[in-house]
This record gives C-alpha cells, sequence and structure tokens, in this order.
C-alpha cells in the first residue's frame, strides 16, 4: 500500500508527525459515532486510516450528531474508495445478517453515516452478484431553485423590502436604490397582496408592525429535506422559488446468494495459493464467457474502401481492368475539350471547377491530336457540324482539379486508338473535385466510379444490358433509364433503381454513348462505340451503411466512431 508513505507527508500541519504521535490524538477526540469506524479501521490494522481519523477530529472535533455525521461522510469522502467501498459493503450486508430487508438506502445511508451514493453503488453490485435484491424506489423531493437560494440565504423580497422601510416611511426611489431593481420590483407585489406594505405615488409605508419571514422559513425547510403541505409547495412553485428533483434510491432485501460477508472470488490459481493449498478454500469467480474481449485497436476498413472494394470486385468479375487515376491535377484538354465538352459550357468556369494558380497551364498535349479536337469543336466533321465556335487553345491547356474520371477515360480511349483496335472494358475509381455547395449529400470532392466498353457496334441496348448486370451484382436488378444529357454521349440516360430496403426509386447513376465527335478524333475506327456510365462510392456506401450525412462519411467532419463500429460489409442492399 505505497500511499501510506506519501500520506504522512501530508499530515505534518496537524502537529502529527508519525504513527506514535496520533495514539494521544486519537484518544483525546475518539467519540461514539467514529467507533463504527474505528472498529473498521482496527480490525483492518490500517495505520494510516487511524491517523486520518485522528487528523480529521483533530481539525474539527464534532460537537453534534449532524456535525459528526457531516465530519463522518467527511471522512468518507477522503477515505480511499476501497475502504468506504468496503465499509459500505460490510454495512449493508452486515444489516441484513439481523434485518429482513432495508427499507430505504437513502435513510439507511444517513443512518449509517456514509455517502448514499456509496450505498448505491454498492447495492447494485452486489444485487449484480445477486447477494442481494435490489428493488428501486423513487421519491419526488424538491430543491431550491437559484432564486429561491437567494431567498433562504438573505430573506424573501417582501421581507427585505418590509425591514428596508423606517416607521416614518420612505419614497420609492430610495427604497428601489437600496433593494435593487428586482428585489424592489418583487417585494412590492409581494408585500402589498400580503398587505404589508402601503405604496403611495412616491413614498411607501410599513401598515404592520412586524412581519414574519414565512417564505425564507419554507426554503430552509425544503432544503432541510422536510415536507412541507400542498399549498405551500405550490406557492413556492408558482414563484419558481423551487423545483421538483426525482430521487433514486432502492430497498434491499438478501438475495438467492446472500452470505454476511462477500468474499473475494479468486479468478486465478498463483503459485501462492497452490503451494499453499488455500486454493481448496478459494471460491473461483465463474468464466463470463459472454464478457467482451478488450476491443481491438486496430486498422479499420473506411465504409467507402469497403464499398470501393467491392466495387472493384464486381468490376473485376465483369472482365473490366483499372484505369490509373493517380492524377487529380488534369488539363481542361482531356478533362473537357477531348471529351467534345465546348469551352463555354458553364461547367468549365471556376464556379463549377478548381483552376489551378500555379502549375496554372499543362506543358504538353498531343499536337495533332490536338489540332484535330480543335477541329471537331470549331466545325464539326465526321458528319457532325461541331459548334462552330472559336476555339482557344490557351482555355484547353488550363490545369484543373478533375471534375470527373471520365477525363481519364478520354487519355486512356485516346491511348487506345493510338494501336490496332482492340476491345476493351474499363472502369475507374477515384476522387473528382467540383465547386459545389456543401450540404448533406454533397461535398466538393467525391469518387466517381465509372464503367466503359470500347467495341465495334456496340448499342444503347448494349449499355442497358451492362447496366443490368452491373446494378443487379449490387444487389438492384428493377432499373429505369431517363433519357438525359452530358456533353460528351449521346444519347445519354439517368439510370433509377428501384430500392427495396427504403421502398422507393433512387437515381443511381448517369450514362451514355460517347459522342462520335469525341471518339473519331482520337483516331478509333468509325465502327467502333464506346458506352459508359457513372454513379457516385459515397451515395451506395451512405445508403448500404445507413448513413444520412455525407460529412460524417468524408473529410474534416469524418466521425471515427462510425469508421469503427460499422458492419464488416453490406452484400446486396
Ligand atoms: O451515385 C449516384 N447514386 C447512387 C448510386 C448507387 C447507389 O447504390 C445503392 C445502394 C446500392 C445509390 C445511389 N448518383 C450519381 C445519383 C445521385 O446521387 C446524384 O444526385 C449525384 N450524382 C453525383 C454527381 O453529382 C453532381 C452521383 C454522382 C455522379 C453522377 C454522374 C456520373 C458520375 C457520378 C456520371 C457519369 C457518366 C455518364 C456518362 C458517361 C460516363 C460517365
Amino acid at each position: 500500500m505505497t500511499y501510506l508513505d506519501d500520506s504522512w507527508y501530508g499530515c505534518s500541519h496537524f502537529g502529527v508527525t508519525g504513527p506514535d504521535d496520533f495514539d494521544e490524538v486519537y484518544a483525546t477526540y475518539s467519540c461514539d459515532s467514529l467507533n463504527l469506524f474505528n472498529d473498521f479501521v482496527l480490525q483492518n490494522q490500517k495505520p494510516f486510516l487511524k491517523f486520518l481519523i485522528c487528523a480529521v477530529a483533530a481539525d474539527s472535533p464534532p460537537t453534534t450528531s449532524s456535525a459528526v455525521s457531516s465530519s463522518v461522510s467527511t471522512m468518507v469522502f477522503f477515505l480511499p474508495f476501497k475502504i468506504s467501498k468496503q465499509m459500505a459493503e460490510e454495512a449493508v450486508l452486515g444489516f441484513l445478517e439481523h434485518n429482513e430487508q432495508i427499507k430505504d438506502s437513502g435513510e439507511f445511508a444517513v443512518e449509517k453515516g456514509i455517502s448514499h451514493e456509496e450505498i448505491v453503488n454498492v447495492i447494485k453490485r452486489l444485487n449484480g452478484f445477486r447477494f442481494v435484491d435490489a428493488q428501486d424506489i423513487k421519491k419526488e423531493r424538491w430543491q431550491l431553485t437559484a432564486e429561491g437560494k437567494t431567498y433562504a440565504a438573505s430573506g424573501s423580497p417582501e421581507f427585505q423590502l418590509f425591514i428596508a422601510i423606517p416607521p416614518e416611511g420612505i419614497s420609492r426611489v430610495e427604497l428601489q436604490k437600496k433593494l435593487g431593481d428586482s428585489v424592489f420590483k418583487i417585494g412590492c407585489q409581494q408585500a402589498i397582496k400580503n398587505k404589508w406594505v402601503e405604496m403611495g405615488k412616491t413614498q411607501v409605508s410599513r401598515k404592520v408592525e412586524h412581519v414574519d419571514d414565512n417564505v425564507k422559513a419554507l426554503l430552509i425547510k425544503i432544503n432541510d429535506g422536510e415536507a412541507l403541505n400542498q399549498e405551500d409547495i405550490d406557492a413556492l412553485k408558482r414563484r419558481k422559488l423551487i423545483s421538483p428533483q426525482i430521487w433514486k434510491g432502492f430497498s434491499v432485501k438478501k438475495g438467492p446468494n446472500y452470505a454476511p460477508e462477500r468474499r473475494k472470488l479468486a479468478t486465478d490459481f498463483t503459485r501462492e495459493n497452490l503451494q499453499s493449498g488455500e486454493w481448496k478454500e478459494l471460491q473461483f469467480k465463474e468464466y463470463n464467457y459472454l464478457a467482451k474481449g478488450f476491443p481491438i485497436e486496430g486498422g479499420y476498413l473506411h465504409p467507402l474502401l469497403k464499398v470501393r472494394r467491392q466495387m472493384q470486385m464486381i468490376f473485376l468479375q465483369m472482365g473490366f481492368e483499372e484505369m490509373p487515376t493517380n492524377n487529380y491535377v488534369e488539363s481542361s484538354f482531356w478533362n473537357f475539350d477531348a471529351l467534345f465538352q465546348p469551352q463555354q459550357h458553364p461547367a468549365r468556369d471556376s464556379h463549377d471547377t478548381f483552376f489551378l494558380r500555379e502549375p496554372s497551364t499543362t506543358k504538353m498535349l498531343p499536337e495533332d491530336y490536338v489540332e484535330r479536337v480543335k477541329q471537331i469543336h470549331e466545325s464539326g466533321g465526321h458528319g457532325s457540324r461541331g459548334y462552330g465556335y472559336d476555339w482557344k487553345r490557351g482555355e484547353a491547356n488550363k490545369n484543373l482539379l478533375r471534375t470527373h474520371t471520365t477525363a481519364v477515360s478520354s487519355r486512356m480511349l485516346y491511348a487506345l486508338a493510338k494501336k490496332p483496335f482492340e476491345a476493351k472494358r474499363y472502369y475507374s475509381i477515384d476522387r473528382v473535385f467540383r465547386n459545389e455547395a456543401v450540404d448533406r449529400t454533397h461535398l466538393a470532392e467525391f469518387h466517381q466510379i465509372e464503367g466503359l466498353i470500347c467495341d465495334r457496334g456496340l448499342s444503347l441496348g448494349d449499355l442497358q444490358g451492362v447496366l443490368h448486370d452491373f446494378f443487379s451484382r449490387l444487389g438492384m436488378s428493377n432499373l429505369r433509364f431517363k433519357p438525359a444529357y452530358n456533353p460528351y454521349t449521346e444519347p445519354s440516360m439517368e439510370i433509377f433503381g428501384y430500392h427495396e430496403g427504403l421502398k422507393k426509386w433512387v437515381e443511381v447513376g448517369n450514362s451514355g454513348m460517347f459522342r462520335p465527335e469525341m471518339l473519331l478524333p482520337m483516331g478509333l475506327p468509325e465502327d467502333v462505340t464506346v458506352i459508359a456510365w457513372g454513379l457516385s462510392l459515397e451515395r451506395p456506401t451512405m445508403i448500404l451503411y445507413g448513413i444520412d450525412n455525407i460529412r460524417d462519411l468524408f473529410g474534416h467532419k469524418v466521425d471515427l466512431g462510425l469508421i469503427k463500429s460499422n458492419p464488416i460489409c453490406r452484400i446486396g442492399l
């Protein structure tokens, strides 16, 4: 018990410098109510305790019973909790040895001079071990409000007002100055009501010789836990001087495992109790096979990464290969121009797109291809009349944070066109950035999932077919397609899926067939068409993991608890 050593240090100012001194002090100050304690202390031979008793007793020898109980409770507060816990337990078990029940744990605590909180903790523990059978008891009590406390201390406002009026009367102004606005205001109301004072235009005078401050008396009674009649309670309640407080306690009976003393259950065979044979007497604690193991603080996969892996598996199972997306910074050329998105398209201004100040422009673009893109934008070709505007290289050179992973698709399709054609299935899942207002479902960045199939003679039917295949693997087999518009696909479709769990149709993505104005300048064969679709990673993750606000899922306000305590994985919907 290391703390014994440093405790001596604390007591020098009591004039007790060591164990020898306290016998003398102890003898001087011991009194009945302390005996209970002393027995406990003596039994436990804990010199520190004996010292403490002396110390406390020395400090203010208790005269009245409540003083005793309060100094005892003080001692209890200081006593190492282990000891008070032990003491409270013995008090409860000891009492039940000779009594049917403890009717009211509150009265029992006062009687034993132990804090009710300590008794409640012990009862809960003993109830847990079925040493006792504890029943809740609740009592509504009244406590003083802050205003009530001030009047209990310095008198009710009406009483303060009355005694502030000299026999010859006093001016309102002077009286108000004396009492302050609120005491004056309330004091007047009540004193008039009690017909204590005469309120003239300017003068205030007494109407009676003497008054009693019943309100203060009642408030003190409340404070001492004394019961008042309903009428007084209502009056104080009306003046918001008291507020209800639920007092919780227990009535306690012996439990199925009751014993006058709870022997500490052994939890281990030790070399000592084996050698001493003491193990034979020991009572061993049951193994709690339901006990939760120590939470393993290990790596937690973010729900987004779990769903990303699920999506990845679906793509790989469908024969898609991943596109390299390790470049958040992209040139306007690959992000927009290569996709036949005109330079004055609203998405291309800084309201929607994060342009870079440094490096503000791209260093290298495939010049021959750029020329063809310029053509198709300005004057069309391959049967398209183009946009007919003056295409600016400078605009295409601007660097930005990519607004979609379709920028990666354009790079990959261009690369594909430079080789002898072979059909390809590509997918990408990575971050894209859009200068959008943040709300429950939108952040300035999200993860886009994109799939594309590049092959000869693919049709819109093929696109719908692959979408059915893809989303049915996500557990969503009931799809509907709504015509939509994208600068780089024609026809385009918004995809809606019926969500069994949410019992409603959910927009699950967008799709389309890349325009020839995008594909042909790349050099892809005329009969090659590319079907593609896109969705986000955040939306399905929010739905699959029941996350309402995207800010809990991603970004600086992420909810770490959610990250650590979300289901291993969520198959289907
Ligand atoms: O993810 C979206 N919804 C979604 C997806 C899956 C899902 O799964 C369920 C649990 C199983 C649930 C919902 N959306 C796309 C639809 C909406 O959330 C939409 O309001 C928000 N969209 C984002 C863009 O917001 C501006 C989601 C994001 C999106 C939209 C379009 C594309 C990509 C992401 C695209 C594309 C595209 C089109 C043609 C060719 C190539 C790419």
